[in-house]
């Protein structure tokens, strides 16, 4: 028996990376029966002689889009401009990677756009105290890019952020082995012929793995309840203990200490404002279900 992870799935096969060796097996009758499907992403132990998957270990998470499991990092990709940066996007998916107990970094790329560092200063002044390392790259030119290759985590990272900020273009220049498809933003409508492709994992030379089809939804973060929130945000935790309300959502309650903190210019004023659009957003969407 040995311990792999499970890196495509196509017709009922399954392809287990194990000791740098690529193993095709099927899965036991059982897991049929017991209505499980392996997923891409599954720690899975595997009778070797009879390339047969045992059991598969339980997940610490899984994701519907794309379909996979146990990932360990999110890469939030952003670029400086075409198109601008939607960092209420990238908050929303720090808060889903956090739920989901994925780590997430951010990566500014596209840094070959802009004459002036002032706009890529003003993004890491955002998230300087959020507790995400913060990349700052250009496929185009290639810069950054073994900094962030040397930095990337263990385990199974993934990337997300808007559409046509450069994910596809990173994960081929951190695995140029093999290209994908790098769409050009104004004939992003010619969708079709990659939605239908499954879901991959790469495994870089010393083992730590990416997701070959970028994207993670946020949407996960409807379900979460509002004063649930700021357990995700590093940049309140020296102040929630002073604030008069032991509740305190830092919205509308008096004597606020984060509040008071954004005043001072202690927590970064825009994420500030971002964390209550996305409180709002939660309050109006649970107006609608009830
Ligand atoms: N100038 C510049 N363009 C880039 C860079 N990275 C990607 N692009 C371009 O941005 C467009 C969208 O890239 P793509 O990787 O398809 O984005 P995705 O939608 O996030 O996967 C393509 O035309 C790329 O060539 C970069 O660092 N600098
Ligand atoms: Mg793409
Ligand atoms: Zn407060």
């Amino acid at each position: 028996m040995a311990t792999g992870v499970i890196i495509k799935g196509v017709g009922g096969f399954y392809d287990v990376y194990l000791n740098g060796d690529v193993l095709q097996c099927i899965p036991r009758g059982k897991f049929r029966k017991q209505g499980i499907t392996p997923m891409v992403g599954d720690v899975v132990e595997v009778n070797t002689r009879d390339a047969v998957i045992e059991s598969i270990l339980p997940r610490k998470n899984q994701f519907r889009r794309p379909c996979v499991a146990n990932i360990d990092n999110l890469g939030i990709v952003v670029s400086v401009k075409h198109p601008d940066p939607d960092l209420l996007l990238a908050d929303k998916l720090i808060l889903a990677a956090r739920m989901n107990s994925v780590k997430p970094f951010i990566v500014i790329n596209k840094i070959d756009l802009v004459e002036d560092e002032s706009e890529i200063e003003a993004i890491e002044e955002d998230y300087r105290l959020s507790g995400c390392p913060i990349f700052r790259i250009s496929c185009k030119e290639g810069t950054g890019l073994e900094e962030l290759k040397q930095r990337l985590y263990g385990g199974i990272t993934t990337f997300a952020g808007q559409s046509g900020v450069g994910k596809s273009s990173l994960i081929n220049r951190l695995y140029p082995d093999v290209l994908r498809e790098v769409g050009d933003i104004s004939s992003k409508t010619k969708r079709g012929r990659h939605t239908t492709r499954s879901v991959e994992l790469l495994v870089l030379p010393d083992g730590r793995m990416l997701v070959d089809t970028p994207g993670f939804s946020a949407l996960e973060v409807d379900l979460i309840q509002p004063e649930e929130v700021q357990l995700y945000y590093d940049e309140f935790i020296p102040y929630v203990d002073k604030c008069k309300f032991p509740k305190c959502l830092h919205y509308r309650e008096p004597h606020c200490a984060v509040k008071e903190a954004v005043q001072m210019g202690e927590i970064p004023k825009q994420r500030y404002q971002r964390y209550i659009r996305i409180i709002e957003d939660i309050n109006e969407k649970r107006r609608e279900r009830w």
